[in-house]
């Protein structure tokens, strides 16, 4: 006897993009239920509550176009929001679409199987209750899986201790407080720049440095909060054009074809301005030749040296074994004066790697150290971790795990042969995942409800990828990837985290072809008829 469906369609997760699925979804009267492991809405804004946690992106950039409603009834208070303001923002969106009726919180996915002869998938909680839907959509986040660093003895260290992916709800304090915290990458940065103003002793533990540039953050005051209101279709329009959905685009111009003169006024503007410019408003050339590339980071590691007082700490903040932005480029506010406050320690654990923690601190290169608090901001198992701990089984049982040992293989970022009826939301080899991530999630899910009309229009039971589709789309994203410099990199772009077995091999994660061109592609997917899909 087959059982029948609990649902049409099962989402994984209730961030940015497993909400707006939610609601597209409802509204063309599919039946929904998403399933999230925490207590509320809003994904990595609701787990990211680390100090100093903020935006990136322009606030007005990042929240949601779909309705002019919220747009015009949400003031963002900052042009870069920090982390309460942003999960108060989800929050508000939820409530404005009754998102909660339809969202299980507390329930953490165990694993999903796919039923072949019943074209559906039983989804599977970890308190063992087990739901059947036609669909199944991951909208996991690219980066939900925190990664603690393989170092002996953690459990055994009694002072507080927090990863930055997990931080508690509750107030944590600094002051008086010798506080460890370890790793440099855009969270620990901003970490470290917030526990720097009030606490006792700061040891930062850096295996790699990274080229932080300024965030230059400021109040919206009340006449640029109408001039965006008044504006939100062409900051959408802008985004939309730009390779990565940010308010910047590439300079037309090539950073070895203007005169050092202009090369090094266009740097020192960009590195006064606002945001990414910097990184994603910077000469065309950067990311793709090593002599265009040195330009930049040469002028940001002077820029290193001019903040930081002492020398040889400074030296130690310049990263040698990569380019400016060829790794996740943190901004930061005041990040390198941190390094001048007497109460502040850096040390370089690159070539003397943490032994292990204790139970009053840690021990590194023979010398023991002792803290009251450890802060673990060491990043993430990116992309596929999310997929990798649900226990996810295709045709004939095939664990994806399994599929992707080698690095993923999709189609579009979007479906994954062998896996028919499940749809992947911001998954490895999406835009998305290099992406003003709102914008393409907003693409993802738009695309993705246009499919679900299909679907039901055409009464289809299974769509799955072909093969030689998923080969072909594969291919192309390794081949645009070989032609930038970020791939000859490790980093979580590249699928690098030493932290977690067998993920010390570089692979590419992410889509690096541009937002514009993989929109173009889906829709010309979509206007022949899915093609590449086969729907039965
Ligand atoms: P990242 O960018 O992956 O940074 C993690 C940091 O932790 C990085 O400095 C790592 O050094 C360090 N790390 C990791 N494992 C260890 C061990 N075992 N010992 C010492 N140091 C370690 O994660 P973030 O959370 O900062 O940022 C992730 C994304 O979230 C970011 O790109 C934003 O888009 C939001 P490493 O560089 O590997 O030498």
């Amino acid at each position: 006897m087959s059982k029948p469906h609990d649902y049409d369609v099962v989402i994984i997760g209730a961030g940015m993009s497993g909400m707006y699925q939610l609601h597209l979804l409802r509204k063309l009267g599919f039946s929904v239920r998403v399933f999230e492991a925490g207590t509320g809405v809003g994904g990595t804004w609701y787990w990211n509550r680390y100090p100093g946690a903020r935006f990136d992106s322009e606030s007005y950039s990042y929240g949601y176009s779909f309705s002019e409603e919220v747009l015009q009834e949400w003031d963002w208070s900052e042009h870069f929001a920090a982390q309460p303001e942003t999960l108060r923002y989800l929050d508000f969106v939820a409530d404005k679409f009754d998102l909660r009726t339809d969202i299980q919180f507390r329930a953490r996915v165990a694993s999903a199987i796919f039923d072949d002869g019943e074209n559906c998938w039983d989804t599977t909680l970890e308190d063992g209750t087990t739901t059947r839907s036609r669909f199944l959509i991951t909208a996991v986040g690219p980066l939900s899986t925190p990664a603690m660093p393989a170092i002996p003895g953690i459990e055994d260290f009694r002072g507080e201790s927090y990863h930055t992916g997990t931080w508690p709800h509750e107030d944590v304090g600094f002051a008086g407080k010798r506080v460890a915290v370890i790793g440099t990458g855009a969270t620990g940065v901003q970490t470290i720049q917030e526990v720097a103003k009030t606490v006792g002793q700061l040891t930062v533990f850096q295996r790699s440095p990274n080229y932080c540039a300024p965030l230059h953050n400021s109040p919206i005051d009340d006449d640029t909060q109408a001039k965006i209101k008044a504006s939100y279709d062409e900051i959408f329009a802008q985004c939309n054009s730009t390779h990565s959905g940010f308010l910047h685009d590439a300079d037309p111009r090539f950073a070895l074809q203007v005169s050092d003169q202009e090369r090094e006024a266009f740097y020192e503007q960009r590195y006064g301005e606002p945001g990414f410019g910097i990184w994603m408003g910077n000469f065309r050339d950067i990311f793709v030749d090593q002599d265009a590339n040195d330009t930049i980071s040469e002028f940001v590691k002077n820029k290193i040296r001019q903040r930081v007082k002492d020398p040889a700490t400074a030296e130690k903040l310049i990263p040698h074994n990569h380019g400016f932005g060829t790794r996740r480029v943190p901004l930061e506010t005041g990040y390198y004066e941190v390094y001048n406050q007497d109460n502040v320690d850096l040390v370089d654990i690159k070539d003397m790697p943490i032994d292990r923690i204790t139970a009053t601190g840690l021990e590194c290169g023979g010398k023991a150290y002792e803290f009251d608090m450890i802060i673990y901001a060491t990043g993430f198992d990116a992309v596929t971790g999310g997929f990798d701990k649900i226990d996810i089984r295709g045709l004939g049982g095939r664990r994806l795990k399994d599929k992707w040992v080698g690095g993923p293989r999709t189609y579009l970022g979007l479906q994954v042969e062998g896996f028919p009826n499940m749809l992947t939301l911001v998954g490895p080899h999406n835009a998305a995942t290099f992406c003003n991530i709102p914008r393409c999630i907003e693409q993802n899910v738009e695309w993705v409800a246009e499919l679900f009309d299909y679907i039901k229009a055409h009464d289809i039971k299974r769509i799955a990828p072909t093969l030689e589709a998923e080969d072909a789309w594969t291919e192309h994203v390794y081949d645009v990837g070989s032609k930038l410099l970020f791939t000859k990199v490790d980093s979580w772009f590249t699928g690098i985290n030493r932290n977690i077995e067998g993920k010390d091999k570089r692979t590419f994660l992410l889509y690096a072809g541009g937002a514009p061109a993989y929109r173009e592609k889906c829709d010309n997917v979509a206007a022949n008829n899915y093609e590449g899909f086969v729907l039965q």
